[in-house]
């Protein structure tokens, strides 16, 4: 699965790409700086292309939480990403709100930047045992730390890992294809010189790299 991040700005752009690249790419994560310049309402004309992963990376109290969750699904957002290091009544407060659209949400164990090794990468294992407590359906797992992937897969066999970092944060795809279900992508896509020929050529790679790892 290639999840497309479309971290830009302009709207005529974001769909430009989305247009562009809409046959190698499974879902769009939408993030705040498209959302921030767009509105919401970017949020639902994507919904009617591809599927929308809303990566507000959820950090509040449960109830401000849920209603950052709410917004996303109501316009149109299938899945949202919260983050992990906030405890499990959070993510037990977005998963009741997720169950009402029949959404997902994806946890995020450790950023990919290395300042997260500092504090999160500490408690990436026990994120991920939370998020599979709880139900969450998946987890956000940095490329750019392959041992990290492997851990958090050790530790919630069935849940979906998507990960960003391949590419522009160096991460390599033969290092983590195997231990996840997706990749998420932004710059290497939008920034090529041929944005459709990237994105087939990246969905190539990490097929052909989860068959031979
Ligand atoms: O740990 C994370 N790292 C990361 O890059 C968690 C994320 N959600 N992301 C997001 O993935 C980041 O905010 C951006 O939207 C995308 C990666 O984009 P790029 O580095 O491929 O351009």
């Amino acid at each position: 699965m290639l999840v497309l991040a479309l971290d830009l700005t302009s709207r005529e752009k974001a769909l430009e790409i989305v247009e562009k690249t809409r046959d190698f790419v499974d879902a769009v994560k939408v993030n705040y700086p498209i959302v921030l310049s767009c509105g919401i309402e970017i949020v639902k004309e994507l919904s009617e292309i591809k599927r929308v992963i809303a990566d507000f990376k959820i950090a509040d109290i449960p109830y401000t939480s849920s209603l950052i969750a709410e917004i996303a699904f109501k316009n149109g957002a299938n899945a949202v990403i919260s983050h992990g290091f906030v405890g499990r009544d959070v993510l037990e407060e977005i998963m009741k709100v997720a169950e009402n659209y029949d959404g997902k949400v994806y946890v995020v164990t450790e950023l990919t930047n290395e300042g997260a090794r500092e504090f999160m990468g500490q408690f990436a294992r026990k994120i991920a045992e939370i998020a599979k407590e709880v139900g969450c359906h998946g987890l956000i797992a940095p490329a750019t730390k392959p041992e990290r992937v492997r851990e958090v897969r050790e530790v919630a066999k069935n849940l979906e890992i998507l990960s960003p970092g391949i590419g522009a944060q160096k991460g390599k795809l033969e290092e983590i294809a195997k231990y996840v279900d997706g990749i998420i992508v932004g710059r290497s896509i939008y920034n090529a010189d041929n944005p459709k020929e990237a994105a087939r050529k990246i969905k190539e790679e990490f097929e052909k790299a989860k068959l031979t790892s």
